[in-house]
């Protein structure tokens, strides 16, 4: 249904598996918009805010492109004839509307991931320097509170009270998943039961609640935004257990971030819990800490 919507007329079969280029349009459309949303009085304030919505450190856009996808999925007319006049207009209101949850939603991410770099004194995000890297945490941290009230006003202007509460409550999910992360005991940090707990706060609960507000603006039945919701949880565990994997495996180039950082910062991810289950030996090595650099390699040797 997707593939018909936006390749009507459109040749190339790889375009057409590409999902990213299924709305490079809308994308781009999005860029310009997050780069006006965010322009604020002050000019310090202004720079800082913009940070990361410069033209070529755009982050990987994956949950506008999942959240545009799942509008074009759900906005489908149920029969063809339906498509032809009247589901045109229709569809134009709703579509801003589900794009302006994609920018809402991408504002809540990076605004998390500004907070995040303070609290973890990192020094690179996207390729280059971190915002508190380069202009300290003090701007990092009130960047990170005008984007998020810039996604509130943008929320709104939805008027519609359902969809602000689900991502309020995704606020909330955020900050309790890094609180999670920050204050564990043993027991906690070698349970796959807590981990998979804090990465849905941490990870998925923005991309599940944003696809479930995605079903809600396109009037689905509550069975449909349950179904929404639920694809949005796995498919943003499963990013998150990429995105542990390739900590271990990816180059800091490529990802934004420095590779082993979670391990270096005593996080323990899948890959450590997994690795776990089949050498109980680990957990004394994972119980010191990493603060000695001798228990990273020795965890790296187990996995
Ligand atoms: C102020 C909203 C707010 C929250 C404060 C710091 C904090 C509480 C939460 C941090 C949550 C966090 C950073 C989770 C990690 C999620 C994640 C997988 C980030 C990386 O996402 P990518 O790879 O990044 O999609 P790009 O840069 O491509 O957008």
């Amino acid at each position: 249904d997707i593939r018909y919507q936006f390749h009507h007329g459109r040749s190339s079969e790889k375009e057409q598996l590409d999902p990213f280029s299924l709305v490079a349009d809308e994308l781009s459309l999005l860029a310009n918009r997050l780069r006006s949303m965010v322009v604020a009085e002050v000019p310090k304030l202004a720079s800082a805010a913009e940070y990361f919505f410069k033209m070529g450190v755009e982050g990987k856009r994956f949950r506008p492109t999942v959240l545009l996808l799942m509008a074009s999925a759900l906005n489908m007319p149920i029969s063809q004839s339906a498509a032809d006049g009247v589901f045109d207009s229709l569809s134009k209101d709703l579509r801003s509307r589900q794009q302006s949850i994609a920018e809402i939603t991408e504002m809540i991410h990076v605004a998390s991931l500004l907070h995040d770099d303070v609290l973890d004194d990192a020094e690179t995000r996207r390729g280059i320097g971190s915002l508190n890297f380069v202009m300290g945490n003090k701007l990092a941290v009130l960047a990170g509170d005008f984007l998020l009230s810039r996604a509130c006003v943008a929320l709104a202007s939805l008027k519609n009270t359902e969809v602000v509460a689900l991502l309020a409550t995704v606020v909330e999910h955020l900050v309790t998943g890094e609180t999670m992360q920050m204050s564990t005991t043993s027991e906690q940090r070698c349970s796959m039961e807590y981990y998979l707990q804090k990465t849905y706060y941490k990870t998925a609960s923005l991309i599940s609640n944003s696809c479930k507000a995605i079903a809600l603006l396109a009037g689905q039945t509550a069975e449909v935004s349950i179904l929404a919701y639920n694809y949005g949880r796995n498919l943003g565990l499963a990013y998150q257990l990429i995105d542990d994997v390739l900590d271990f495996t990816g180059t800091s180039s490529s990802l934004g971030k420095g590779s082993l950082s979670d391990i270096r910062h005593g996080i323990v991810t899948a890959p450590i819990l997994f690795a776990m289950e089949e050498y109980p030996q680990l957990r004394e090595v994972v119980d010191r800490g990493f603060d000695d650099p001798a228990d990273v390699d020795a965890a790296l040797d187990y996995l």
